[in-house]
């Protein structure tokens, strides 16, 4: 963005289910400069075909085997499959370009008549490349072939933040934390005695009509991550407490018991997939509502690598 008004505009297929609550969301960050958005529309506009060889971005196990193979320079991979024969000793495998370029030049590979797991690692040493192909040379012998389960992942080591979650002790006031009262409700978020405290006079028809969040949380594939927290709340209620992407796609969905007397709270989750996530502390409508007034503390938070 630039202090000159500009127009947007993105164009996408709705390639999922029917979707009558869908909403529009600008997230505009921690960033407390003033930001200016008018004249939004959505329209439907006439339906470009869609490209069955387009490349695509990694599926969401992280397999890059869909269709478009997306190969970054100076990334290390595995790939991976199971093959079988009865009668055919060997088969070829290897990764190029549309023009024949060898990214990982024809490997050999030895066929027995059991399932047997292969994996082969590679680095891709030259420019990155979003329409690379997976190439299986099955040869000119005569019989039968299975193959299955092919899988190419990126496995490039990571720096993984140990402790992503920042500001849990409400140290530093609100910094990092984000909040959102939605109109069909009525709260205050603020920071006291360097904890967050939320006083709800109304907690709304959602779960989500009241909340308090942290952003920006890279989780990473394969890590385990331990959440903890500690709340009270001046009546007994129930919070939600989630992990989740841009998407609202949930990597953790608890609910728990918040008391007049403050508890410890913990939770382990491990990712299947690398994700930016958000921790979010869901105060609006729950199981008992109307709760009447209440004041929900919550301090200590942390989100560790177990
Ligand atoms: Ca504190």
């Amino acid at each position: 963005m630039t202090t000159d008004v500009q127009t947007y505009s993105m164009t996408f297929d709705m390639t999922e289910d029917t979707d009558l609550a869908a909403r529009l969301e600008f997230n505009v960050g921690l960033s407390t400069a003033g930001v200016q958005i008018g004249n939004v529309r959505v329209e439907q506009t006439p339906r470009e075909a869609l490209d069955p060889n387009a490349t695509k971005p990694t599926l969401g196990d992280g397999n890059h085997v869909y269709n478009g193979i997306q190969l970054s320079e100076g990334r290390e991979y595995v790939l991976r499959f199971k093959a079988k024969s009865e009668r055919i000793k060997s088969l070829q495998v290897g990764l190029n370009s549309l023009d024949g370029d060898a990214y990982l030049p024809l490997q050999d590979v030895g066929l027995t008549r059991d399932f047997q797991s292969i994996e082969i690692p590679f680095t891709m040493g030259q420019e990155t490349d979003l329409f690379s192909q997976l190439q299986f040379v099955l040869g000119s012998a005569k019989g039968e072939i299975t193959l299955d389960d092919v899988q190419l992942l990126d496995v490039t080591p990571v720096e993984v933040d140990l402790s992503p979650l920042k500001n849990g002790s409400f140290t530093e006031g609100l910094t990092q934390w984000g909040s959102y009262v939605h109109f069909d409700a009525q709260a205050a978020v603020e920071a006291v005695n360097k904890a967050a405290q939320l006083s709800i006079t109304q907690e709304g028809q959602e779960p989500w009509s009241v909340l308090m969040e942290q952003g920006g949380l890279e989780l990473h594939a394969g890590q385990t991550y331990v959440v903890r927290f500690d709340a009270s709340s001046t009546v007994a209620r129930n919070m939600e407490v989630t992990i989740e992407n841009a998407a609202y796609t949930r990597y953790l969905s608890e609910i728990v018991q918040v008391t007049p007397e403050a508890k410890s709270y913990e939770f382990e989750l491990t990712m299947g997939q690398t994700d930016m996530t958000a921790l979010k502390f869901l105060l609006g409508r729950t199981d008992g509502s109307p709760i009447g007034a209440h004041d929900v503390t919550i301090d200590n938070v942390s989100v560790t690598t177990k």
